[in-house]
């Protein structure tokens, strides 16, 4: 059971069946309403879909109160007067949902797709065809004799709208085939209709946002900016002027087929189909695969859930369809929904919930962050309580106060953050949230520079959680490293006021470790002997440890290579510093200022008084020929001795770059067991792809004995 569950929306007490079906009718046709009608929608789709299926289940359990207006008798929403209506010659079937992330999903429609075909143990697997669930908006394009007579959404299922003037603006959508230049050679039946998802990649929809925003400057009347790049593709479908349609970047990918008139050579299977619809000139979506038996679509569910995030627009699912057409048709369907196909959603990935409060936070360099509390909603797979305002211009753009329901998004690792505010459910007073001026957690002014977005804290390590922050960075893995020194002993050491300095932490003794709260003697030992440990290190990891503003990792190897001590740097002018490869004038002037410091010349002082230490040496001029300069690698899945810090270590020993995800600008991916999407993209792009003893060769090395 996901944690999600006990933190829904308040259950309400409980009802009579009756009652609460009356109930989400009235609910589900007021959304639907406002959705497919108004395009305003007041409730997420999730929200939606989840008031959907408990009507639906409870109208299983209770035959005789399912009403003939009920939603659930007609899936789809209500036709525009302004459209003209379109029968559908072959009706737009909908399609079964499976909700649960686990790989049930997939097997439970396995074994249905088996029972119903009559297949035993002894009788192979059967073949399907995997594909992306788009999130967009379903559409059928009729051709005549090659040429694109009528497009329609698709409707109840039965009639929808004619929206073919809106649809011809869509350049992906041909006008006439065989597209002109395409590869195929088969003839095109007099009568084909392709079935498929309009939808609006997230980088037009990020411009058309854009241009949105500039219109509503601008003081135009009536425009708005859209919630999600589904919204603002209905919209434009919707629109009743073409010209403005137009203007809305819009894409299409098909994934089926309407009415077809019979015709030679006919295609076998649905990836057929797909391949001939392509090769007339169609949009199908690369990633469409095959899949032997339920394992193979548990894999491909998978697989598609890490490059969710990477794609360039939104899926909200998988959806499997038995590959071959004689047993689609064996298996036919029921109420409107065929029996050989099945959509396996994602975990939605936006939900809606309330503001409990916002709160300001104060992180390691002063900088201040609004983050409004949630009321816990289970989002993007996993229960969400915070979600970040990012700063003062976005929290004043989207208006967010307490009390108010608003959207938040969690995608990927991404933090959760606060997408607009539900306007319509304002109920409270509260007022317009204001940055203080003031730092909420020492009282030192906070003041916001022009030209920055932030506001910070004045305090500096006067401020306690400045120095949290500047600790837990110290005490980092990929800093100076003491094990075990996390966030609740930091609140603990801090505001007992056990330690107020870095080298404080090197001046704790047993006595007064064990003497805390929630600390037993054996891990009041254990941090001792981390920190014991963490004494020796390297003078790249203590001045990334230091948190000097701007100096990341790589910057503090570049200043470590080429000044070889520590006082080289501290007494470096900032001409100086701007010798140092990858060092321009702001990090110069920031490393400059921050040695300017009498205090942080003491914190270092006294550091080393405590036995920290480091090899030094001479600087080394960068003047051995490196193997890997200028090259950038991308590391995925697990190496078979390497770890991932080693791996970064001996590449960027010898020149090259460690990037995070894979882009036409990398050289080399180097994958080991489970790597994901990653590897996908290289494969994509044509990216050289290395294993360990490929980059170790490269390297012109052996594996290091341990990788310390
Ligand atoms: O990508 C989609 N949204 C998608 C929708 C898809 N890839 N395949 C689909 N296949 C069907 C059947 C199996 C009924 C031909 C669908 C839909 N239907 C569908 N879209 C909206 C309602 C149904």
């Amino acid at each position: 059971m996901h944690t999600a569950d006990l933190f829904e929306a308040p259950v309400p007490a409980p009802q009579a069946p009756a009652e609460r079906v009356a109930q989400l009718c009235a609910l589900l046709q007021r959304y639907a309403h406002e959705y497919y009608v108004l395009d305003a929608p007041s409730v997420s789709d999730a929200e939606y879909d989840r008031l959907f299926q408990e009507l639906q289940s409870l109208e299983a359990a209770h035959p005789a109160l399912r009403r003939s207006d009920s939603p659930t008798q007609r899936v789809g929403g209500k036709a525009l007067d302004a459209f003209a209506p379109v029968r559908h010659a072959v009706p737009m079937l909908s399609i079964r949902t499976e909700t649960d992330t686990e790989s049930s999903g997939a097997e439970a429609f396995d074994a249905r797709v088996r029972k119903e075909l009559g297949l035993g143990e002894g009788d192979g697997l059967v073949e399907y065809c995997a594909e992306l669930k788009f999130d967009g908006l379903a559409m059928s394009l009729r051709y005549e004799h090659g040429v694109l007579v009528q497009a329609a959404t698709r409707g109840d299922g039965e009639t929808g709208e004619d929206v073919t003037a809106n649809i011809r603006t869509i350049a992906q959508i041909p006008l006439r085939i065989p597209v002109p230049g395409s590869v195929s050679a088969v003839p095109v039946p007099d009568v084909l209709e392709v079935r498929g998802e309009v939808y609006m990649r997230r980088d037009d929809f990020e411009a058309l946002n854009e241009r949105q925003r500039q219109r509503i400057a601008a003081g135009e009347k009536g425009e708005k900016t859209f919630v999600n790049p589904r919204n603002a593709a209905a919209g434009a479908v919707r629109q009743l002027d073409s010209t403005i349609a137009a203007q809305r970047p819009l894409s299409f990918f098909a994934y089926g087929l309407g009415e077809v008139s019979s015709q030679d050579a006919e295609p076998t299977t649905h990836l057929a189909w797909l391949q001939r619809l392509k090769s007339w000139g169609f949009p199908v979506a690369a990633q469409v695969d095959i899949a032997q038996g339920a394992t193979e679509l548990v894999a491909y569910h998978q697989r598609i859930g890490e490059q969710r995030d990477s794609l360039p627009f939104d899926i909200d699912g998988v959806v499997y369809k038995v590959n071959r057409l004689d047993l689609q048709r064996q298996l036919g369907f029921v109420t409107r929904e065929p029996r050989w196909a099945v959509a396996h959603k994602y975990p939605a990935q936006e939900q809606m919930t309330t503001v409990l409060d916002i709160d300001v936070q104060v992180g390691r360099t002063g900088k201040l962050t609004p983050v409004a509390k949630l009321s816990p909603v289970f989002v993007g797979g996993v229960t969400v309580t915070n979600a970040t305002l990012h700063n003062e211009d976005e929290a004043r753009r989207k208006d967010v106060r307490v009390g108010d329901t608003v959207v938040v998004r969690r995608a990927g690792d991404v933090i959760p953050e606060v997408v607009s505010v539900v306007l319509e459910r304002r109920t409270g007073e509260a007022p317009p949230f204001t940055m203080p001026h003031v730092c909420p957690v020492c009282g030192s002014a906070a003041v916001r520079e022009e030209g920055e977005a932030d506001y910070r804290c004045t305090g500096g390590l006067f401020c306690s959680a400045q120095r949290k922050q500047a600790i837990l960075h110290f005490a980092q893995r990929r800093a100076v490293e003491v094990e075990g020194l996390g966030e609740k002993l930091v609140d603990q050491l801090v505001d007992g006021q056990i330690v107020k300095t870095l080298p404080d932490l090197y001046r704790l003794g047993f006595v007064a470790l064990a003497s805390m709260e929630r600390m037993a003697g054996k891990s009041a030992q254990n941090l001792l002997d981390a920190l014991e440990k963490s004494k020796q290190t390297t003078l790249p990891r203590f001045l990334f440890g230091l948190g000097i503003r701007h100096v990341g990792e790589a910057t503090a190897k570049e200043l470590a290579r080429h000044f070889g001590t520590l006082d080289a740097i501290m007494d470096a002018s900032e001409e100086a510093l701007l010798q140092v490869a990858d060092v321009g004038p702001i990090v110069a002037q920031s490393i400059h200022r921050f040695f300017a410091q009498a205090h942080n010349r003491e914190v270092v002082e006294q550091l080393r008084v405590c036995g920290v230490t480091w090899p030094e040496g001479p600087p080394s001029v960068d003047a051995s020929p490196k193997l890997l300069s200028g090259k950038t690698l991308v590391l995925t899945g697990t190496l078979p001795t390497l770890s991932r810090d080693a791996a970064k270590e001996l590449i960027e020993a010898a020149g090259g770059k460690v990037a995070g995800s894979v882009s036409k600008k990398t050289h080399y991916v180097v994958a080991g067991t489970e790597a994901g999407s990653k590897l996908d993209k290289a494969q994509e792009l044509g990216i050289a792809v290395l294993d360990e003893a490929g980059l170790l060769s490269l390297l012109g090395s052996t594996p290091p004995a341990s990788a310390e």
